[in-house]
């Protein structure tokens, strides 16, 4: 944000010296422009997070699941193997802990308090991801993306656990007891702890509406330029 705002600075000045003998309401309107300009710029740094899932010690599974910041949220991609196939739960736990094997990630990562859910429900527990699917190799694809997680804030996943189960999350819609706590998944089949994989601020974004504004802006000070 503070390099666009140098940026912006800069253009802006420049903008500035074409005009060099300007009357103090110009000044005051550029000014306001330059402002408002800066405040459209759309600001989000594309950070990413790794998990590597390891086995719990009895099943074969293992995997690289990669968490990307887009505009449009969380994309999850990766893939897992060693899996039955079908559908397993996925999600992200409380602790990063391993030190006794998928066990010490604990429960779902809910810092809300409320009931279990599936990723499209609008009661969830933040790390409710709902199911991955492994195919008749026993390998899932995982390319989805998560509107609710992030990679840093109160939402904030990284050093957070990952948890492959035995079977299928029933998204908090079955009639077992641990329905609306876990999805009924069953055991942790695989795990790994969320890691920092690359921070970068250099994705800030120019949009539409800033680039608009600059355009106009620009069209409007020459018009009042040749309006001396
Ligand atoms: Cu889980
Ligand atoms: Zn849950």
């Amino acid at each position: 944000m503070l390099l666009y705002t140098v940026v912006c600075c800069i253009i802006y000045i420049i903008f500035i010296k074409l005009n060099l003998f300007l009357i103090a309401y110009k000044m005051l309107f550029q000014l306001l422009g330059f402002f408002l300009a800066c405040s459209t710029l759309t600001v989000y740094a594309e950070n990413t997070a790794v998990v590597n899932i390891q086995n719990n010690g009895t099943s074969n599974v293992s995997g690289l699941v990669y968490f990307n910041e887009t505009s449009d949220g969380i994309l999850i991609t990766g893939t897992i193997k060693g899996l039955e196939p079908g559908l397993h739960g996925f999600h992200v736990h409380i602790y990063g802990d391993l030190s006794n094997g998928c066990l010490s990630t604990g429960a779902h990562f809910n810092p809300t308090n409320v009931s279990h859910g599936g990723p499209n429900d609008s009661v969830r527990h933040i790390g409710d991801l709902g199911n991955i699917e492994a195919n008749k190799d026993g390998i899932a694809t995982l390319n989805f993306t998560d509107k609710i997680i992030t990679l840093s804030g109160a939402n904030n996943i990284v050093g957070r656990g990952v948890v492959v189960h035995e079977g299928e999350d029933d998204l908090g819609k079955g009639d077992f007891e641990d329905s609306k706590t876990t999805g009924h998944a069953l055991s942790r089949v695989g795990c790994g702890v969320i890691g920092t994989l690359t921070t970068s601020a250099s994705a800030t974004k120019w949009t539409l509406s800033s680039g608009l504004i600059f355009v106009i802006l620009i069209i409007v000070n020459v018009a009042i330029g040749n309006m001396q």
